[in-house]
């Protein structure tokens, strides 16, 4: 499968350097790039049937855990900004779950897609993950789960939307809300997101949507899904090393298993 069938080349020429220098910039200032329409009508169909076939598979799991996605600190309160548990719940199928011929494999191994990143990331090259689940994910939301606040350990994550809710399930984000790199935690910030305080960036993406999102310092959260329509997202996860391997403790959390 060719990356034309897949990917709407039209308005996105993901080789054309104009439009490359372009989504860098945009990345660069705001820390988000949305593509409407990225995927053609019939993949994103073709995908959400792949998904409806292997939602039996998928692991659902309901987790606590504070923004910064680490463990809690015992020199700050329970109640600390630190410390302050949000929910997480979701399903999730892994790349060994998605079929050999999905589209969605052919797009993530394609050159084309690889550069077209590189270029907007200032990556040199991509790889895929070494363990067997993480490469391709996705997810599934049913009314009533959400993700809760937090800050991604990656520096960058590709999403795209496969079936939309009928309500709810927006994705949320306050950037620039810490420096990672400099140890920064902002408890202050994270304190008047967690309060309802501040009133974030809201994206709604349709189906065939593509994100392309730095979390690392923007807090972001995908707020609960309403209504009978599961919410289904695809995550590409890329490394910028070859031969990583997602970590044990990570696996089992997320998947439930190691391979
Ligand atoms: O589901 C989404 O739109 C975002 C997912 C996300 O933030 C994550 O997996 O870390
Ligand atoms: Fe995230």
């Amino acid at each position: 499968m060719d990356i034309k069938t897949i990917v709407n080349t039209e308005n996105y020429p993901l080789s054309d350097q104009e439009f490359q220098s372009a989504c860098h910039q945009t990345l660069n200032r705001t820390g988000v790039i949305v593509m409407r329409h990225f995927l053609k009508p019939e993949i994103v169909e073709l995908i959400r049937r792949e998904g409806e076939d292997k939602k039996h598979r998928a692991y659902f799991c309901r987790q606590e855990h504070n923004v910064y996605l680490t463990p809690s600190d015992e020199d700050y309160p329970a109640d600390h900004t630190r410390n302050r548990l949000v929910v997480s719940s979701k399903g999730c199928i892994t790349d060994d779950v998605i079929p050999a011929n999905s589209p969605l494999r052919t797009l993530y191994d394609s050159e084309v897609f690889r550069d077209f990143l590189c270029r907007v990331l200032d990556e040199t090259s991509l790889y895929e993950y070494a363990d067997p689940l993480s490469s391709i994910n996705l997810h599934y939301a049913e009314t009533g789960q959400e993700l809760g606040w937090h800050f991604d350990n990656s520096s960058f994550a590709i999403t795209l939307m496969i079936q939309e809710p009928e309500e709810g399930g927006a994705f949320e984000y306050v950037g620039g809300m810490r420096d990672a790199d400099k140890g920064e935690m902002n408890f202050e910030g994270v304190e008047k997101i967690l309060n309802g305080d501040i009133r974030p960036e809201k994206l709604k993406m349709d189906a065939g949507t593509l994100v392309l999102f730095r979390g690392r310092n923007a807090i972001h959260r995908v707020a609960p899904v309403e209504g009978s329509r599961t919410r289904m997202l695809t995550v590409l996860a890329y490394n910028s090393e070859p031969g990583i391997a997602l970590s044990e403790s990570a696996r089992m959390t997320f998947f439930g298993r190691l391979e």
